[in-house]
């Protein structure tokens, strides 16, 4: 058994998580931060079989999509006087970040 874990932006969590569902996916979500943004996002956990990997790796793609943000860079330390300009950076985030890791048991009681 493997466990799917997956980055999500979070406008594309629920969408991910209904399409998993209609294939017979189980799924749990967190809501998480990116350490880098600080923004919110999300994780999708996903336990299943082996052979259902590449399913559910197509079924993130297709539901999980790039999005351009601005960032602003933290401001330099500075001498009393001086200016700071914010030159804001291009990312590009997501479609998904996507960890597979193995299970090595899993019960359910
Ligand atoms: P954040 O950490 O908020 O990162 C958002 C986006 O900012 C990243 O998109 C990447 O394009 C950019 N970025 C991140 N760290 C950077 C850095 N040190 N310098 C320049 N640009 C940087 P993605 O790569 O698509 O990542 C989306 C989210 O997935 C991340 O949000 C984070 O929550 C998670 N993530 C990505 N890689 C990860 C990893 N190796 N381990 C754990 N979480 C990860």
């Amino acid at each position: 058994m493997k466990l799917i874990i997956s980055i999500v932006h979070s406008d594309d969590a629920d969408g991910l998580i209904s399409a998993l569902m209609d294939k017979g996916y189980r799924s749990t979500k967190i809501s998480t931060t990116g350490g880098f943004l600080r923004e919110g996002n999300a994780t999708i956990l996903v336990g299943t079989e082996e052979e259902n990997v590449q399913d559910v790796l197509s079924i993130i793609k297709a539901n999980c999509h790039t999005r351009t943000q601005f960032v602003n860079p933290l401001p330099p330390v500075m001498e009393p006087g001086e200016l700071y300009m914010p030159n804001p950076v291009e990312v590009q985030v997501g479609g998904a970040t996507v960890f597979i890791l193995n299970v090595e048991q899993f019960w359910r009681f």
